[in-house]
């Protein structure tokens, strides 16, 4: 057989088993789907300095470039296992169980994995032994029937006659008389029925096809979906002001004072995103606390709620980077929940948890200080996005969202810092990341080509909870001059600026920008790297004015 047929059984093989292990995953809900399950140990086996290279490098695409990778190396697993069970299908068959193995090897030591949640797997790799075998028998061993599938007696009669075993694998003829199959299976050339792989290689195809498309309409996607298009939002007791007018100052190519929902950063350690019904959620408050409570979506919906205005940023943006958003988020107060829960002495940490098993570790001080902060269900007008935790996430003004924004949240567990973990500390974030006081050039971009004359620079800054006092912009290493600062809603959100008094000459410039925050501190120059607590230094862009 040509070693193309062989790879071609082994990745129809494979397509089965991925096919039917999405099937199987929709059948018994089981949260990992095996693919994904390897994709996540292996983005949690990353250390930490590939995955900040992964990030800086592949920015949001990240994910795609991993799933990508991991469904190469599949694809290339598959083709050696196809060219093993060619060979003799016991290695193959070995093969696909060592596979079955580390699947559920990594489906197992995902948080919160439950032991329905190898069916999926199993289901798969089963699959794939079926098909394989099916595929290889049909590939080389003769069909049933006399004239079934082999090729058309040619014009010199050579078929088999009468009541013959069957013989029409093609090939025989070539070789002399017909040898009986299981002499055949072992040694010497292997009869190849190009026709029957093809016809066995649809049928596979078909079954992946169709096994993986059911699995996606069980998995709870379209189900979701709808819940949250057809949520209506409740009018908040507390509802934000109306933006004051002078919030936004409508300047082409500076980042608008709110940011849509569709260009929201995202960040996060989900390959496919959780897909939690509210009705099914539920949030579990417990450990340090005098009153362990359950809440529904409905008990959430029949608590005070509150709107407010926060921009969330990560840890890992570079300065100047694009990992901040600020939105209008809608919610109830996490400290009004805490409070009820009652929170017992001695207790410094809420250690969050989200469906998909991602822990977050928020200071209880700084979320009870009367700040806004949120268990959100709202963002700018609608139900919160998939992408963006839907049903549920916390938002705390003033955190790095790795230690703040928990999506998905289902569990808040009272704890102490000196007991507790989160997900990000031990791979060498600080285990608190109060946001740092930054300032961004939007316009002009780097690297751009101005005309001369008049030229508008323009930007935000942040100091979530502290409040942006000035910003101030500097001209090849010049004076700094005071940037004009649009208005301010709260102190929890970003600050648009603009400088719109330069005289461009002709030349090659740099344009640098700092922040001076409500404490009245003022970025310095010193550069620290993102890790592990977040990166400073002042953003500079190069203009060529010509
Ligand atoms: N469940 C879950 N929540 C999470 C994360 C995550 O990986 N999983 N990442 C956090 C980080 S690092 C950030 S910066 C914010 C980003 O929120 P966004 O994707 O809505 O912008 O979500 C936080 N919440
Ligand atoms: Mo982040």
């Amino acid at each position: 057989m040509p070693p193309w047929a062989a790879a071609l059984i082994g990745l129809v093989s494979g397509a089965v088993a991925v096919g039917v292990s999405l099937l199987a995953a929709g059948l018994v809900k089981a949260s990992a789907f095996p693919v994904v399950a390897v994709g996540n140990a292996a983005v949690d086996l990353t250390p930490a300095a590939l995955k900040d290279f992964a990030i800086r490098t592949f920015g949001e695409n990240d994910k795609m470039v991993l799933l990508t990778g991991i469904f190469l190396v599949l694809a290339a697993i598959a083709a050696a296992v196809g060219v093993l069970a060619v060979r003799d299908l016991r290695y193959g068959l070995a093969g696909l169980a060592a596979f079955g193995v580390v699947g559920v090897l990594a489906v197992l030591t995902r948080p919160g994995a439950a032991v329905v949640d190898v069916v999926p797997t199993v289901a798969g790799v089963a699959a794939a032994m079926f098909a394989l075998h099916r595929l290889t028998a049909r590939a080389l061993a003769p069909p049933a029937g006399p004239r079934e599938a082999g090729p058309p007696a040619g014009p010199h009669g050579t078929g088999p006659s009468g009541g013959e075993p069957a013989a029409g694998a093609g090939g025989e003829e070539r070789y002399g008389a017909p040898v009986p199959p299981v002499m055949r299976a072992g040694n010497g050339p292997y009869p190849f029925d190009r026709r029957r792989l093809l016809i066995g290689t649809l049928g596979g195809v078909a079954v992946a096809g169709a096994a993986g498309v059911a699995g996606r309409m069980l998995s709870g996607r379209a189900e979701v979906a709808a819940a949250r298009v057809g949520m209506a939002l409740p009018r908040p007791a507390v509802p934000a002001a109306p933006l004051p007018a002078g919030a936004d100052l409508k300047i082409r190519g500076l980042s608008p004072f709110v940011t849509p929902n569709h260009d929201f950063y995202r960040v996060d350690t989900a390959l496919v995103l959780p897909q939690v019904d509210p009705r099914d959620w539920t949030l579990r408050i417990h450990g340090m606390v005098d009153r362990p409570v359950e809440l529904t979506f409905a008990d959430l919906m029949k608590r005070p709620l509150e709107e407010a205005d926060i921009t969330l940023c990560c840890v890992s943006n570079e300065v100047g980077g694009p990992y901040i958003g600020n939105a209008r988020w809608l919610g109830t107060s996490l400290a009004g929940v805490l409070r009820d829960a009652g929170v017992r002495k001695g207790a410094d940490m809420l250690l969050s948890t989200s469906a998909d098993g991602w822990t977050c570790g928020t200071p209880v001080d700084v979320v009870l200080d009367g700040r806004d902060a949120l268990l959100a269900f709202g963002m700018n007008g609608e139900a919160l996005p998939v992408a963006h935790g839907f049903p549920v996430r916390q938002v705390v003004p003033g955190l790095y969202g790795y230690v703040s924004a928990t999506k998905w949240v289902t569990e808040i567990k009272v704890t102490r810092f000196d007991r507790d973990e989160a997900y990000w500390t031990p791979k060498g974030w600080s285990a608190r990341g109060p946001v740092k006081t930054q300032s961004r050039i939007d316009l002009p971009r780097d690297g751009a080509r101005v005309a001369p004359g008049r030229t508008v620079i323009a930007g935000v800054a942040w100091a979530q909870h502290k409040g942006v006092d000035a910003v101030e912009v500097r001209i090849d290493r010049g004076q700094w001059r005071q940037a004009r600062l649009a208005v301010a809603p709260t102190a929890d959100t970003w600050r648009q600026w603009v400088v719109d008094d330069w005289d461009a000459t002709p030349g090659s410039h740099t344009i640098e920008v700092r922040a001076t925050d409500a404490t009245g501190y003022t970025q310095t120059p010193d550069l620290a790297p993102v890790a592990p607590d977040g990166a400073t230094g002042w953003h500079s862009v190069s203009v060529d004015v010509a």
